[in-house]
């Protein structure tokens, strides 16, 4: 996600007509904000520190742009473990991740403008000519209408307005002849057939030779796009018709946003998350301000600040209003339904609304945009980076992190809008966990999972089309820039477009607009483009006086829910009854349930079943309680299905040339040393004879001391761990043995026993898949000596080097990991395991729904233990588990309900804000709540297989 250049707030306190306006303002509140005087709060960072910052970012891009262009060019991205190209249809698929990938060196092409950012013209010109040179935007591959638009389109078109802006200055590029714009308008037209439908939202797909829906394209069938997908198009596709004059570009990505603001829900002013291409009906209801949508309201702001079109401020002042009134509930910002809106539809934030902030910068909106941001930080700290999902009480929900740029953006902007050199501390750390977490000898490498620090094979373009540029703007000065960057607008993908655009090929017809748009509370600025200068007085402390009240908001957290039990505590009513409370013994339980309309069932085979009829409850009020107590049931299933999974554990190459920096994603084993509870296990590896490990081995000098690398397949792997036991090693490696298998498209597993005792099997099992495992017998074939530690979690590099002899850089970009989670104490473990038990007896199942009227959920008793035993039995070799999820304490419930510590004020102001806080005022009409419960358990449902 991304901003406008230098647009913070939108310029004067009337509807703009030309942005600009913008440009001055901007670039006033930046200098009067810079040169503040500081009298408490951040320290300010001097110049000379800053430009040590902003040397580093030039380093850290040096090293991911190098390897790339060394290593992968002219493939899409760098493979930065294995240190080679990814070619599509020669790497295992990963599904819609893929359609990114055009063969047509997206890397290089994302690039582009980033180059010029950050003052490497000569490259830049390199680059330019290599892109005409070597690019094929011909090729018979199916790719995302969304990302070739976003990183392609856009990565060509900020390529061309840097190029010209570097031609006009008269020294670098002087023999450019908009080639680059060529080839944008070519690409331009091999994208259109996606709109050939009669609403005018593209497919998601397209064949760049064929196009869509030919037998050759192998494309043209969907009948799903994403909110985001269909929406994320006006800027670059009108900036393409006004730098080149073909004005069918504007007009079809309008036409695309012109349904989408028809198709809204007319009484939340929300949209969901996927949409029916031909039909216009929503799909998926549900409805936030991160992945799917996110930015399809960017577009918004950024089209009227683009193109100076109020009719997009006007849509986009509407969705705002209704983000701020049902999405936001500071600092979280929760998915709800459109129709529903007061209901969250999740009880976890994905990764991708990190760019939200900086959007509300552009708003001048900045309270919310402090406090959001202000919550995503402590997240980070708590984990090194964002995770791509992660709970209201802010555990892992989804532990992967794509080294994505939004929070990186919305700290850029909010720098420049309140001068907090806080705000450059945050950048500080960004820089320093990339370089401690993420660096790689070739180049960075995406978090496979933020609680172990293991890594995927994967640097994505947009880790430079972005990352960098915000990075590298945060610290620089305004002479550190060769060219004005408030002159640009930055697109989703950090690509930059010429303002100038607004007033040039103004040939589109714009949509009428007069009463079709929601009245709004001027008083708010809702009609007007307020300038954060007046938003915000001069004040150099403002910033930090809104962030102070959320100093520990995430581990002073509790979980969600807890706020309504004490509000009718205050009220003096009695708390709903919460699911995880629930116990099938507790008689007031059962009287509480009953009120509530839910009956219990017992079934035959021991099982309990819950069933609401919200018409059986004895008040709207109760029925409403009814629904979300069986909803919060659901989701306790499923969290509770996840925790009884081990988590996934790391291998990290700890000897030269890779010093720790290499940390590989392994399975565990249910038998053997729990790497949880023990210190990790350090040792060089050996292969064992025979391979496979199915008999006694016959290099037990070898393996001696060692940690011994086993072949899977032919036995079961507690045979393999007592035989590699029996010759001494001190642990084992299970390699998988399907050629090319990856923990980047395979779900990873837990190793079963063998269904008999397993206590005597003591060493440590871990299991690799066949990429990862030939990564440590490549690094073996190479390097002979390998070291490895088998550990829960990536150990601190410099922990790990101590008393070796390694190169200085290693050590200077290895500090201590201060950040790093300290292991659970005996009694915390012990808690843990009672919790278990509790859960494990309220597991409850989602089972089929008998009447329209009715939900139905079944609970094991005591299923839990059993079905681990015959899940094992059934397969010893092979149980599945996946996703790999949090197991992490819960945060301390004792605290929350201390209201004596909760702050009035605060209180106050979560009961203004939250909707939940006030859901026991709102009553909701039974036929309503009838009439949505089959659309409610459909999208808890959709939930569940919910994808990024
Ligand atoms: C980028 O490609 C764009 O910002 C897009 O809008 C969504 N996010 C990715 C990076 O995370």
């Amino acid at each position: 996600m991304s901003e406008a250049g230098g647009a913070l707030g939108c310029g004067s306190p009337v509807p703009q007509r030309a942005p600009w306006n913008l440009v001055a303002a901007a670039t006033a509140l930046y200098l009067v904000s810079a040169t503040s005087v500081w009298t408490a709060g951040a320290t300010p960072m001097n110049r000379e520190e800053k430009q040590k910052l902003g040397n580093q970012v030039l380093e850290m891009f040096d090293h991911a742009y190098g390897n790339y262009m060394e290593h992968a060019y002219p493939a899409d991205e760098l493979m930065p473990l294995t240190c080679r190209g990814r070619v599509r249809g020669q790497e295992p698929s990963r599904g819609d991740v893929d359609d990114a990938l055009g063969k047509f060196s997206l890397t290089l092409i994302d690039s582009l403008d980033t180059l010029v950012v950050l003052n490497k013209t000569k490259e830049f010109e390199d680059a330019v000519r290599k892109v005409l040179r070597d690019v094929n935007l011909d090729n018979d591959v199916v790719v995302s209408v969304f990302e070739t638009n976003i990183r392609v389109l856009g990565g060509l078109l900020g390529g061309h307005s840097l190029a010209i802006m570097l031609k006009e200055k008269g020294e670098y590029m002087q023999w450019y002849k908009d080639e680059l714009l060529q080839m944008a308008k070519q690409l331009g037209y091999k994208l259109l057939p996606a709109f050939n439908t009669t609403s005018g939202l593209p497919y998601p797909r397209i064949n760049l030779k064929f196009g869509i829906r030919k037998p050759e394209a192998r494309t043209g069938t969907e009948t799903d796009t994403c909110t985001a997908c269909a929406g994320t198009l006006i800027l670059e596709f009108a900036a393409l018709s006004r730098f080149t004059g073909a004005t069918i570009f504007e007009e079809y990505a309008r036409k695309a946003l012109d349904f989408l603001w028809e198709k809204r829900q007319r009484s939340s002013n929300l949209v969901g998350v996927t949409i029916n291409i031909h039909t216009g009906d929503w799909v998926r209801k549900d409805s936030g301000v991160g992945a799917g949508i996110d930015s399809y309201y960017e577009y918004l702001l950024k089209a009227y600040v683009l193109l100076g079109d109020d009719s997009f401020l006007e849509r986009f002042n509407t969705h705002y209003d209704a983000i701020m009134r049902y999405i936001s509930q500071p600092p979280l910002l929760l998915d709800v339904h459109i129709h529903k809106p007061m209901l969250n539809a999740r009880t976890w934030m994905d990764a991708l609304l990190a760019f939200f902030p900086g959007l509300q910068v552009l708003k001048g909106d900045i309270r919310p945009a402090i406090e959001t941001h202000e919550m995503l930080y402590q997240v980070i700290k708590k984990h090194n980076f964002l995770p791509e999902a992660f709970t209201t009480d802010f555990r892992v929900h989804w532990a992967q992190h794509p080294l994505r740029p939004e929070f990186a953006e919305s700290t850029y902007f909010l720098y420049k809008a309140t001068g907090d050199p806080y705000y450059l501390e945050v950048g500080k750390t960004l820089i320093e966990n990339l370089n401690k977490y993420a660096r790689v000898p070739c180049g960075f490498a995406a978090m496979k999972d933020v609680r172990t620090g293991s890594h995927e094979d994967r640097m994505d373009s947009f880790f430079l089309a972005e990352m960098f540029k915000y990075l590298y703007l945060l610290f620089a000065d305004k002479e550190d820039i060769i060219f004005d960057i408030e002159d640009y607008i930055f697109t989703t993908e950090a690509h930059l477009l010429p303002l100038w655009l607004s007033t040039t090929n103004q040939r589109v017809s714009k949509k009428n607009t007069t009463s079709e748009y929601t009245e709004l509370d001027d008083s708010n600025f809702d009609w007007t483009c307020p300038n954060t200068q007046i938003l915000f007085p001069n004040d150099p402390l403002y910033a930090q006086s809104i962030r102070e009240p959320l100093k520990n908001v995430v581990d002073k957290s509790c979980p969600r829910g807890i706020i309504r039990v004490e509000e009718s505590f205050r009220s003096g009513a009695k708390p709903p009854l919460r699911a995880r409370d629930f116990m099938a013994t507790n008689p007031e339980h059962l009287e509480i349930l009953k009120k509530m309309g839910v009956s219990l069932i017992h079934l035959k085979d021991g099982r309990v079943q819950l069933v609401q009829h919200a018409i059986q409850a004895a008040s709207s009020i109760d029925a409403e309680d009814g629904l979300r107590f069986m909803q919060e049931m659901i989701e306790l299933s499923s969290q509770q299905q996840k925790e009884q999974q081990l988590p996934p554990r790391a291998v990290q190459i700890v000897s030269h040339p890779f010093f720790g920096r290499v940390v590989l994603t392994a399975g565990p084993a249910q038998f053997g040393l729990d790497l949880s509870k023990h210190k990790e296990t350090r040792g060089f590896v050996a292969s064992s004879k025979p391979y496979n490990g199915c008999s006694e081995l016959t290099n037990p000098e070898a393996v001696m001391g060692k940690i011994a690398l086993i072949q899977r397949g032919q036995c079961m792997f507690a045979e393999k761990a007592r035989n590699i036991q029996n010759a001494g090693a001190i642990g084992g490696i299970v390699i998988d043995d399907n050629e090319g298998s990856s923990s980047d498209t395979a779900p990873l597993f837990q190793m079963a026993g063998d269904g008999k005792d397993t206590d005597d099997i003591k060493i440590p099992m871990l299991f690799l898949f066949s990429k990862e495992g030939s990564i440590i017998l490549d690094a073996i074939r190479e390097y002979e000596e390998v070291e490895v530690l088998l550990s829960d979690k990536a150990k601190d590099r410099a922990a790990i080097l101590k008393g070796k002899m390694i190169p200085s850089y290693i050590i200077n970009s290895n500090p201590e990991m201060e950040n790093e989670e300290q292991p659970s104490s005996e009694n915390d473990s012990q808690n843990q395991s009672a919790e278990q038990i509790i859960s494990i007896s309220q597991a409850v199942d989602l089972v089929d729904q008998e009447a329209p009227e009715e939900s139905s959920l079944s609970s094991h008793s005591d299923s839990s233990p059993a079905d681990t035993d015959n899940a094992a039995s059934i397969s010893p070799a092979e149980q599945t588990l996946n996703p790999m999820e949090n197991q992490e304490p819960t945060s301390l419930d004792g605290e929350c309900t201390d209201l004596d510590n909760q702050p009035q004020e605060q209180s106050e102001t979560e009961e203004d804000s939250n909707p939940n806080v006030s859901w026991g005022k709102k009553v909701q009409p039974i036929d309503s709540i009838l009439a949505d419960w089959n659309e409610d358990i459909e999208a808890f449902e959709m939930m569940e297989k919910d994808e990024l």
